[in-house]
């Protein structure tokens, strides 16, 4: 992996992500996404469908090139509770939308 490759860490404790929620990127860039969390949960990256279980003192890189241009919600499955994805889609948390501009 290119060792330049912009990190973008995304900690978040008690269901929420520092920042302002947005993370904005250029359509074709390598985008790593670092997660850190307080409290076992499953990642959804709608749209490029990337899902990754993360949990306490367990980072997680979520690596992907961004072909697709548009508003993707990176959400979390299962706070607290199990659950099929699909099912109860209501449980679901938003934590951030990445942004895909076109170059
Ligand atoms: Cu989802």
């Amino acid at each position: 992996m290119n060792p330049n490759l912009p990190v973008y860490p995304t900690l978040f404790s008690r269901r929420k992500v520092e920042g302002d929620g947005v993370l904005r990127v250029k359509q074709g860039d390598m985008v790593s996404l670092s997660w850190a969390t307080d409290e076992a949960v499953d990642l959804h990256l709608h749209g490029y469908d990337i899902k990754q279980k993360v949990g306490p003192g367990k980072m997680v890189n979520m690596a992907f090139i961004a072909r697709a241009t548009g508003r993707f919600a990176v959400s979390a499955h299962g706070f607290g509770d199990s659950h099929e994805h699909g099912l109860l889609k209501s449980r679901e948390t938003t934590l951030i939308y990445l942004e895909v501009h076109p170059r």
